[in-house]
Protein backbone atom coordinates (compact mmCIF):
# COMPACT_ATOMS: atom_id res chain seq x y z
CA UNK A 1 0.00 0.00 0.00
CA UNK A 2 1.44 3.18 -0.97
CA UNK A 3 1.98 5.75 1.82
CA UNK A 4 -0.65 9.09 2.11
CA UNK A 5 1.16 11.87 0.62
CA UNK A 6 0.69 15.14 0.54
CA UNK A 7 1.28 18.27 -2.18
CA UNK A 8 5.05 19.87 -1.11
CA UNK A 9 8.19 18.26 -0.11
CA UNK A 10 10.86 21.38 1.60
CA UNK A 11 13.44 20.56 -0.77
CA UNK A 12 16.95 22.53 0.25
CA UNK A 13 15.31 25.79 0.57
CA UNK A 14 12.29 25.44 -1.99
CA UNK A 15 9.33 23.51 -1.78
CA UNK A 16 8.68 21.00 -4.35
CA UNK A 17 5.70 18.95 -5.76
CA UNK A 18 6.07 15.54 -4.15
CA UNK A 19 6.70 13.55 -6.79
CA UNK A 20 9.60 16.14 -7.82
CA UNK A 21 11.64 15.48 -4.64
CA UNK A 22 14.09 12.90 -6.22
CA UNK A 23 18.23 12.22 -5.17
CA UNK A 24 20.54 10.57 -7.58
CA UNK A 25 21.33 6.46 -6.62
CA UNK A 26 24.87 7.47 -6.87
CA UNK A 27 23.75 9.84 -3.59
CA UNK A 28 26.20 9.25 -0.61
CA UNK A 29 24.01 8.43 2.00
CA UNK A 30 22.14 5.42 -0.54
CA UNK A 31 25.08 3.70 -0.24
CA UNK A 32 26.39 4.22 3.28
CA UNK A 33 23.11 5.16 5.09
CA UNK A 34 24.79 8.96 5.45
CA UNK A 35 21.56 10.26 6.94
CA UNK A 36 20.17 11.72 10.12
CA UNK A 37 16.87 12.59 10.64
CA UNK A 38 13.86 13.28 12.89
CA UNK A 39 10.22 12.57 13.43
CA UNK A 40 8.16 15.19 14.91
CA UNK A 41 3.93 15.15 15.33
CA UNK A 42 1.73 18.07 14.54
CA UNK A 43 -1.70 17.61 16.35
CA UNK A 44 -5.16 19.48 16.03
CA UNK A 45 -5.54 21.71 18.36
CA UNK A 46 -8.17 24.28 19.43
CA UNK A 47 -5.80 26.97 18.64
CA UNK A 48 -5.30 25.06 15.08
CA UNK A 49 -2.27 22.93 14.34
CA UNK A 50 0.90 22.14 16.94
CA UNK A 51 4.14 21.08 16.58
CA UNK A 52 5.14 19.09 19.90
CA UNK A 53 8.54 19.86 20.81
CA UNK A 54 9.67 21.13 17.95
CA UNK A 55 12.97 22.71 18.97
CA UNK A 56 14.24 20.09 20.83
CA UNK A 57 13.39 17.73 17.84
CA UNK A 58 15.87 20.23 15.75
CA UNK A 59 18.14 20.55 18.05
CA UNK A 60 18.76 17.08 18.17
CA UNK A 61 18.82 16.63 14.79
CA UNK A 62 21.79 19.59 14.78
CA UNK A 63 23.32 17.49 17.21
CA UNK A 64 23.05 13.97 15.32
CA UNK A 65 24.55 16.24 12.11
CA UNK A 66 27.49 17.41 14.38
CA UNK A 67 28.19 14.03 15.47
CA UNK A 68 28.58 12.85 11.82
CA UNK A 69 30.30 15.67 11.39
CA UNK A 70 27.25 16.83 8.62
CA UNK A 71 27.08 20.38 8.30
CA UNK A 72 23.60 21.80 7.52
CA UNK A 73 24.04 24.96 5.87
CA UNK A 74 20.81 26.30 7.17
CA UNK A 75 19.99 27.35 10.98
CA UNK A 76 18.39 26.02 13.19
CA UNK A 77 15.17 28.39 13.15
CA UNK A 78 15.50 28.29 9.34
CA UNK A 79 14.73 24.21 10.04
CA UNK A 80 11.97 24.89 12.54
CA UNK A 81 10.28 27.49 10.44
CA UNK A 82 10.55 25.18 6.96
CA UNK A 83 9.11 22.46 9.33
CA UNK A 84 6.27 24.87 10.27
CA UNK A 85 5.73 26.10 6.56
CA UNK A 86 5.56 22.33 5.46
CA UNK A 87 2.59 21.41 7.59
CA UNK A 88 0.94 24.65 6.85
CA UNK A 89 2.23 25.04 2.85
CA UNK A 90 0.14 21.46 2.79
CA UNK A 91 -3.00 22.16 4.57
CA UNK A 92 -2.64 20.10 7.09
CA UNK A 93 -3.85 19.40 10.72
CA UNK A 94 -2.84 16.78 12.61
CA UNK A 95 0.27 15.15 10.53
CA UNK A 96 3.84 13.21 10.84
CA UNK A 97 6.78 15.05 9.89
CA UNK A 98 9.93 13.67 8.82
CA UNK A 99 12.96 16.21 8.43
CA UNK A 100 16.10 14.48 6.86
CA UNK A 101 19.27 15.52 6.38
CA UNK A 102 21.59 13.48 3.88
CA UNK A 103 25.01 13.38 1.92
CA UNK A 104 24.37 13.26 -1.32
CA UNK A 105 26.00 13.15 -4.73
CA UNK A 106 29.57 13.77 -4.69
CA UNK A 107 31.81 11.11 -4.52
CA UNK A 108 31.06 7.44 -3.55
CA UNK A 109 33.82 5.91 -0.90
CA UNK A 110 33.86 5.69 2.67
CA UNK A 111 35.32 8.98 3.86
CA UNK A 112 32.05 11.74 3.12
CA UNK A 113 33.11 14.93 2.96
CA UNK A 114 33.20 16.06 -0.20
CA UNK A 115 29.25 15.41 -0.60
CA UNK A 116 26.94 17.85 -0.57
CA UNK A 117 24.85 18.07 2.36
CA UNK A 118 21.40 18.40 1.57
CA UNK A 119 17.97 18.57 3.77
CA UNK A 120 14.33 17.97 3.23
CA UNK A 121 11.04 18.50 4.87
CA UNK A 122 7.92 16.08 4.38
CA UNK A 123 4.93 15.54 6.17
CA UNK A 124 1.84 13.71 6.02
CA UNK A 125 -1.18 12.21 7.65
CA UNK A 126 0.26 9.23 9.59
CA UNK A 127 -2.49 7.81 11.63
CA UNK A 128 -1.42 4.80 14.80
CA UNK A 129 1.77 3.39 14.25
CA UNK A 130 1.36 -0.21 15.90
CA UNK A 131 -2.66 -0.65 14.10
CA UNK A 132 -5.58 1.28 15.28
CA UNK A 133 -6.55 -1.40 18.52
CA UNK A 134 -2.86 -0.41 19.64
CA UNK A 135 -3.19 2.36 21.52
CA UNK A 136 -6.37 0.64 23.73
CA UNK A 137 -5.74 -2.91 23.26
CA UNK A 138 -2.15 -2.68 23.56
CA UNK A 139 0.31 -5.22 21.53
CA UNK A 140 2.14 -8.36 21.75
CA UNK A 141 5.93 -8.11 21.69
CA UNK A 142 9.02 -10.23 21.54
CA UNK A 143 12.27 -10.20 22.95
CA UNK A 144 14.34 -9.62 19.98
CA UNK A 145 17.58 -11.83 19.20
CA UNK A 146 18.79 -8.80 17.60
CA UNK A 147 21.04 -6.88 20.04
CA UNK A 148 21.10 -2.98 20.12
CA UNK A 149 24.71 -1.60 19.00
CA UNK A 150 27.13 -0.99 21.57
CA UNK A 151 27.94 2.12 22.86
CA UNK A 152 31.27 3.06 21.00
CA UNK A 153 29.64 1.45 17.63
CA UNK A 154 27.26 3.47 16.78
CA UNK A 155 26.07 6.66 18.15
CA UNK A 156 22.57 5.69 19.54
CA UNK A 157 21.68 9.05 20.96
CA UNK A 158 22.12 10.17 17.13
CA UNK A 159 18.79 9.29 14.71
CA UNK A 160 21.34 8.18 11.98
CA UNK A 161 19.53 6.75 9.01
CA UNK A 162 22.03 3.60 8.56
CA UNK A 163 21.22 2.56 12.36
CA UNK A 164 17.90 1.88 11.23
CA UNK A 165 19.24 -1.15 9.24
CA UNK A 166 19.79 -2.58 12.96
CA UNK A 167 15.78 -1.53 13.49
CA UNK A 168 14.43 -3.57 10.52
CA UNK A 169 16.31 -6.62 11.73
CA UNK A 170 14.51 -6.20 14.86
CA UNK A 171 10.87 -5.43 13.25
CA UNK A 172 11.18 -7.87 10.39
CA UNK A 173 12.14 -10.89 13.01
CA UNK A 174 9.14 -9.96 15.21
CA UNK A 175 6.75 -10.06 12.46
CA UNK A 176 7.75 -13.23 11.37
CA UNK A 177 7.71 -14.41 14.93
CA UNK A 178 3.56 -12.95 14.77
CA UNK A 179 4.62 -9.96 17.03
CA UNK A 180 3.49 -6.53 16.09
CA UNK A 181 7.45 -5.17 17.27
CA UNK A 182 10.05 -6.47 19.49
CA UNK A 183 12.60 -5.44 22.54
CA UNK A 184 16.25 -5.31 21.89
CA UNK A 185 18.58 -6.01 24.50
CA UNK A 186 21.82 -3.94 24.81
CA UNK A 187 25.33 -5.44 24.29
CA UNK A 188 25.33 -6.12 28.20
CA UNK A 189 22.18 -8.20 28.12
CA UNK A 190 20.06 -5.52 29.45
CA UNK A 191 16.49 -4.29 28.36
CA UNK A 192 17.34 -0.74 25.73
CA UNK A 193 14.25 -0.10 23.20
CA UNK A 194 11.83 -0.79 20.56
CA UNK A 195 12.84 -0.75 16.46
CA UNK A 196 11.29 2.47 17.13
CA UNK A 197 10.34 3.36 20.29
CA UNK A 198 11.34 3.52 24.11
CA UNK A 199 10.25 0.97 26.61
CA UNK A 200 8.84 1.94 29.98
CA UNK A 201 8.03 -0.75 33.15
CA UNK A 202 5.52 -0.23 35.44
CA UNK A 203 5.53 -2.24 39.37
CA UNK A 204 3.99 -0.73 42.79
CA UNK A 205 3.09 2.74 41.20
CA UNK A 206 7.06 3.31 40.02
CA UNK A 207 8.04 3.65 36.26
CA UNK A 208 11.06 2.68 34.98
CA UNK A 209 12.92 3.42 31.95
CA UNK A 210 16.34 2.28 30.70
CA UNK A 211 18.51 4.77 31.36
CA UNK A 212 20.31 6.96 28.08
CA UNK A 213 23.74 6.60 27.33
CA UNK A 214 24.30 2.75 26.95
CA UNK A 215 22.72 2.05 23.65
CA UNK A 216 19.04 3.90 23.42
CA UNK A 217 17.84 7.33 21.59
CA UNK A 218 16.56 9.46 24.51
CA UNK A 219 13.59 9.74 22.98
CA UNK A 220 11.27 13.42 23.35
CA UNK A 221 8.07 11.19 23.75
CA UNK A 222 10.25 9.33 26.74
CA UNK A 223 11.36 12.58 28.10
CA UNK A 224 7.60 13.79 27.88
CA UNK A 225 5.98 11.18 29.57
CA UNK A 226 8.78 11.36 32.21
CA UNK A 227 8.31 15.24 33.19
CA UNK A 228 4.26 13.80 32.99
CA UNK A 229 4.66 11.19 35.01
CA UNK A 230 6.54 13.41 37.91
CA UNK A 231 3.76 16.18 37.54
CA UNK A 232 1.03 13.40 38.57
CA UNK A 233 2.86 12.34 41.05
CA UNK A 234 4.38 9.21 40.31
CA UNK A 235 8.16 7.68 40.86
CA UNK A 236 10.47 7.59 37.97
CA UNK A 237 13.43 5.91 37.67
CA UNK A 238 16.37 5.94 34.92
CA UNK A 239 18.45 2.51 35.49
CA UNK A 240 19.51 -0.60 34.25
CA UNK A 241 16.64 -3.23 33.71
CA UNK A 242 17.09 -7.08 33.51
CA UNK A 243 14.76 -8.74 31.00
CA UNK A 244 13.28 -10.64 33.98
CA UNK A 245 11.56 -7.72 34.57
CA UNK A 246 9.42 -7.69 31.25
CA UNK A 247 7.54 -10.26 32.91
CA UNK A 248 7.45 -9.16 36.58
CA UNK A 249 5.89 -5.85 35.40
CA UNK A 250 2.83 -4.82 36.06
CA UNK A 251 2.23 -2.43 33.28
CA UNK A 252 4.31 -2.27 29.90
CA UNK A 253 4.38 0.65 27.40
CA UNK A 254 5.73 2.15 24.40
CA UNK A 255 7.10 6.05 23.78
CA UNK A 256 8.01 7.52 20.66
CA UNK A 257 6.78 9.95 18.16
CA UNK A 258 5.03 7.42 15.67
CA UNK A 259 3.76 4.64 18.83
CA UNK A 260 2.62 7.89 20.74
CA UNK A 261 2.20 5.77 24.33
CA UNK A 262 1.22 2.23 23.54
CA UNK A 263 0.62 -0.44 25.70
CA UNK A 264 2.02 -3.76 25.56
CA UNK A 265 -0.02 -6.87 26.25
CA UNK A 266 1.84 -9.53 25.85
CA UNK A 267 6.10 -10.00 26.41
CA UNK A 268 6.87 -13.69 24.59
CA UNK A 269 4.03 -14.75 25.08
CA UNK A 270 3.53 -14.30 28.98
CA UNK A 271 0.47 -12.21 29.69
CA UNK A 272 1.93 -8.63 31.17
CA UNK A 273 -1.13 -7.66 33.95
CA UNK A 274 -4.59 -7.89 32.90
CA UNK A 275 -3.71 -8.15 29.22
CA UNK A 276 -4.91 -5.14 28.46
CA UNK A 277 -3.97 -1.19 29.09
CA UNK A 278 -3.50 -0.47 32.77
CA UNK A 279 -4.40 2.12 34.60
CA UNK A 280 -1.02 4.10 35.11
CA UNK A 281 -0.97 3.80 31.37
CA UNK A 282 -4.17 4.98 31.08
CA UNK A 283 -3.48 8.02 32.96
CA UNK A 284 -0.40 8.85 31.39
CA UNK A 285 -2.00 8.34 27.96
CA UNK A 286 -5.20 10.47 29.09
CA UNK A 287 -2.74 13.33 30.21
CA UNK A 288 -0.53 13.43 27.32
CA UNK A 289 -3.18 13.34 24.77
CA UNK A 290 -4.93 16.80 26.46
CA UNK A 291 -1.51 18.44 26.96
CA UNK A 292 -0.50 17.37 22.74
CA UNK A 293 -4.15 18.32 21.60
CA UNK A 294 -4.36 21.80 23.75
CA UNK A 295 -6.92 20.46 25.65
CA UNK A 296 -4.78 20.84 29.15
CA UNK A 297 -2.20 23.71 29.90
CA UNK A 298 1.17 23.67 28.37
CA UNK A 299 3.27 24.48 31.45
CA UNK A 300 6.86 23.92 30.19
CA UNK A 301 5.60 25.53 26.06
CA UNK A 302 5.68 21.75 24.07
CA UNK A 303 3.15 23.75 21.80
CA UNK A 304 4.60 25.22 18.70
CA UNK A 305 1.63 26.59 16.71
CA UNK A 306 1.85 26.84 13.17
CA UNK A 307 0.02 29.85 12.53
N1 LIG B 1 14.04 4.79 19.88
C1 LIG B 1 14.15 4.66 18.54
C2 LIG B 1 15.10 3.65 18.01
C3 LIG B 1 13.38 5.46 17.70
O1 LIG B 1 13.49 5.32 16.38
C4 LIG B 1 12.48 6.38 18.25
C5 LIG B 1 11.64 7.24 17.36
C6 LIG B 1 12.38 6.49 19.66
C7 LIG B 1 13.20 5.68 20.43
C8 LIG B 1 11.49 7.48 20.33
O2 LIG B 1 11.97 8.79 20.16
P1 LIG B 1 11.01 10.05 20.09
O3 LIG B 1 10.27 9.96 18.82
O4 LIG B 1 11.92 11.21 20.19
O5 LIG B 1 10.10 9.93 21.26
N2 LIG B 1 11.25 6.64 16.16
C9 LIG B 1 10.76 7.45 15.08
C10 LIG B 1 10.75 6.71 13.77
C11 LIG B 1 9.77 5.61 13.66
C12 LIG B 1 9.76 5.04 12.27
O6 LIG B 1 9.22 3.92 12.13
O7 LIG B 1 10.22 5.67 11.33
C13 LIG B 1 9.43 8.08 15.41
O8 LIG B 1 8.74 7.61 16.30
O9 LIG B 1 9.09 9.06 14.77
Amino acid sequence: MPMPQSEFIWFDGEFVPWGDAKVHVLAHAMHYGSSVFEGIRCYETPRGPAVFRLGKHVRRLFDGCRVYRMEIPYSQETIAQAIKDTVSKNGLRSCYIRPLVWRGYGQLGVEPRTCPVQVMVAAWDWGTYLGDDALEQGVDIGVSSWRRAAPDTFPSMVKGGGHYMNSQLIRMEAADNGYSEAIALDVYGYVSEGSGENIFLVRDNVLSTPQVGTSLLGGITRDSVITIARDLGYTVQERPIAREELYMAEELFFAGTAVEISPVRSVDHMVVGQGKRGPVTAALQKAFFERVRGEAPDPYGWLDYVR
